[in-house]
């Protein structure tokens, strides 16, 4: 008996926007690739584990696109194989809630091959395998004890038994800071042979726990953002009695090259510095290009201080000219949001403008904007932080109820607006 187990293929995404065409082209031929490779290995069940699609609201193509290659997959593996598939299918937590998610317009009456999870129906059960599949929940550590557990009792034991989730796994998956997950010892408490999980998208080798079962994640399908790398792909797994399990990997090539770089300097150098070191990345990846014989997009973060100027005072146009002149670099984004700004040298006592002057159509305001104006100055000559010459937001925020208590007290219906 042989299993295909994948997950996270987010049909239908399309970030970074500017690119977005290529993006949902990306998502959509990984699947296609998937395929392809699950019907070449004829398998038995494919175990698909949560976010199918990007987003509850999609276009309506691309649910047609993942219903015929579903379709496909299944008639292909019949055509080639003689064998009738089952695609079983739970719920990531892009495909939506509960109630309302996008599996609903996958279900088909008449496509016997496929089984969606939902609230209704935890357990898919045929005489060769006893499968329950838990689609994701913000309270992952209740799904072990009030779901997990529960419904495999009432099924009691039959053929191989697994369960799909949808949820990190501390002790097997990197978990993100602050995010839900479910544990390697909880799960070793679950009698079954193989547990499946999706969502976390970097891939896992098969880990076995101390309950004998299976433990095993495929990661996605494409790469998600500029943090994620290859491999990407999914697991086969032979199953046969009386003998171990076998577990192959199939690599599904990223469509892009897809890369994040970093710009950073130790001490506080001028915007040329990092434009020269922008040009560079630039200039380096577009040859990692060329050697892939690949398209690609490349994200650039600086950080590190300005010693004059500001980040918009960075060049960029020699990049536009690179992603001009090679149809290959698809998109460079270059983020200066760390950059600190230079030291706040301002030329306070140059600037002789007379504040209430230059507000004077503002009538009797004009001076209490005056006032304002002084008491901000004031407060930024002796706060002002040295790194960034902002005030902290405790010492900003009386000066903005200030304000806000002043205009409150007033009335500007008969200024200005028309
Ligand atoms: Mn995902």
């Amino acid at each position: 008996m042989r299993f295909a187990v994948l997950a996270d293929a987010h049909i239908g995404r399309r970030i970074p926007l500017s690119v977005s065409q290529y993006r949902v082209e990306a998502f959509s031929r990984a699947l296609s690739k998937a395929v392809d490779a699950i019907i070449e290995a004829g398998v038995d069940y494919v175990f698909f584990c949560g976010d199918l699609f990007e987003r509850r609201t999609l276009r309506p193509h691309l649910v047609g696109f993942v219903h015929d290659e579903l379709y496909r997959l299944a008639r292909e593996t019949m055509v080639r194989h003689g064998r009738e598939v089952r695609i079983l299918v739970i719920r990531g937590n892009h495909d939506g809630r509960p109630a309302s998610n996008t599996l609903d317009y996958i279900k088909h009456p008449l496509a016997r091959y496929l089984f969606v999870f939902d609230e209704e129906r935890r357990v898919y059960r045929d005489r060769r395998v006893t499968v329950v599949g838990v689609g994701y929940y913000d309270q992952a550590d209740r799904i072990v004890g009030e779901i997990v557990k529960p419904a495999l009792e009432e099924e009691g034991e039959g053929g191989i038994r697994v369960l799909m989730l949808h949820a990190f796994v501390k002790g097997y998956n990197d978990v993100p800071p602050n995010a839900p997950y479910v544990t390697v010892d909880e799960l070793s408490e679950v009698p079954v042979d193989f547990i499946f999980t999706g969502h976390h998208h970097r891939r896992g080798k098969p880990k076995r726990l101390r309950s004998g079962a299976w433990l095993l994640t495929p990661g996605s399908l494409e790469l998600y953002d500029f943090g994620e790398e290859p491999p990407k792909g999914l697991w086969l797994v032979d199953v046969d009695e009386g003998s171990e399990p076998q577990f192959r990997w199939v690599e599904v090539e990223p469509m892009h090259h897809m890369r994040q770089v970093r710009v950073k300097s130790e001490r506080r150098r001028p915007p040329s510095w990092y434009q020269e070191r922008i040009l560079e990345a630039v200039r380096e990846f577009r040859g990692e290009l060329e050697r892939l014989g690949k398209e690609g997009y490349l994200r650039v973060v600086v950080s590190g201080g300005l010693s004059e100027g500001f980040p918009a005072d960075i060049d960029l146009s020699g990049v536009e000219e690179m992603c001009r002149e090679d149809p290959r670099l698809l998109y460079v984004d270059v983020d200066t949001m760390d950059l600190e700004l230079p030291r706040l040298r301002l030329p306070y006592e140059r600037e002789r403008i007379d504040v209430a002057e230059f507000f004077k159509d503002f009538g009797d305001f004009a001076q209490e904007i005056s006032e304002m104006h002084a008491k901000v100055r004031e407060a930024l000559e002796e706060g002002a932080s040295v790194q960034t010459g902002l005030l902290s937001p405790s010492q900003r925020r009386p000066l903005i109820e200030e304000w806000l208590k002043r205009f409150r007290e007033r009335s500007f219906r008969e200024v200005g607006v028309e």
